[in-house]
């Protein structure tokens, strides 16, 4: 299991975050239905053969399993503080799928064309969720499959994932498009893509 352990005491929460009562439900738009018969996974882009794969709901059911403790840090500002989630770690699915040796960007694709764009570096440590506290994920958090990136604004959390895309060259997500930080590392606190510094992003 490759995911960091979060940090302990007070340096938990990130600058500028607090610890809500409850547990907001955010998204941007309709919650999707899932159709195991024709719900399908694709990582395409820059795989190691060229070609693109499809992964029935059986075929990432039959992915290894990891359970993880993570923290979550919303933009807005609120954060949801150890969580477990169990689910297939990016690591996994790029056993699966490898990536070409020159891909150093991903981006991960929900309904509807939600999407967001990790670096590879941080996609590796990223897990693809399919239980929060030993139970499926609930239709409004993602069911089936949500991206979990512990490590970053849960923006790039992206619920109701439905496909990977290895990229070679960066590209901005929904919300990355919209004025939000290429990276978005809450212990910078890098929220707007005005704070981003060259290198951070594409032009
Ligand atoms: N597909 C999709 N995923 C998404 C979003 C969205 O609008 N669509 N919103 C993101 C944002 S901004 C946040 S804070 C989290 C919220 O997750 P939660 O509803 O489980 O709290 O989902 C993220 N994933
Ligand atoms: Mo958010």
């Amino acid at each position: 299991m490759d995911l960091p352990e979060p940090p302990r005491g007070e340096s938990r929460l990130p600058p500028g975050q607090y610890v809500p009562r409850g547990r907001p439900v955010i998204h941007y738009g309709r919650v999707p239905a899932f159709r195991p018969e024709s719900w399908d996974f694709r990582v395409f882009g820059a795989t190691a053969d060229g070609l693109e794969r499809v992964l029935t709901w059986g075929d990432f059911e039959a992915l290894p399993k990891t359970t993880v403790l993570a923290d979550f840090h919303c933009v807005t500002k609120f954060s949801i503080m150890g969580n477990e989630w169990r689910g297939v770690t990016a690591g996994d699915l790029m056993a699966a799928v490898p990536a070409s040796p020159n891909v150093r960007h991903v981006m991960i694709w929900g309904e509807y064309g939600y999407s967001a764009n990790v670096r590879v570096s941080d996609f590796r440590a990223a897990l693809l969720a399919t239980e929060l506290e030993e139970k499926p994920i609930s239709p409004d958090r993602g069911y089936p499959v949500r991206a979990i990136v512990p490590h970053l604004y849960a923006w790039k959390s992206v619920k109701w994932v439905r496909a990977v895309e290895y990229m070679v060259e960066d590209r901005r997500g929904f919300w990355e498009d919209r004025g939000y930080h290429n990276i978005g590392d809450p212990w910078r606190e890098q929220r707007y893509s005005y704070q981003e510094e060259p290198g951070d992003g594409p032009p």
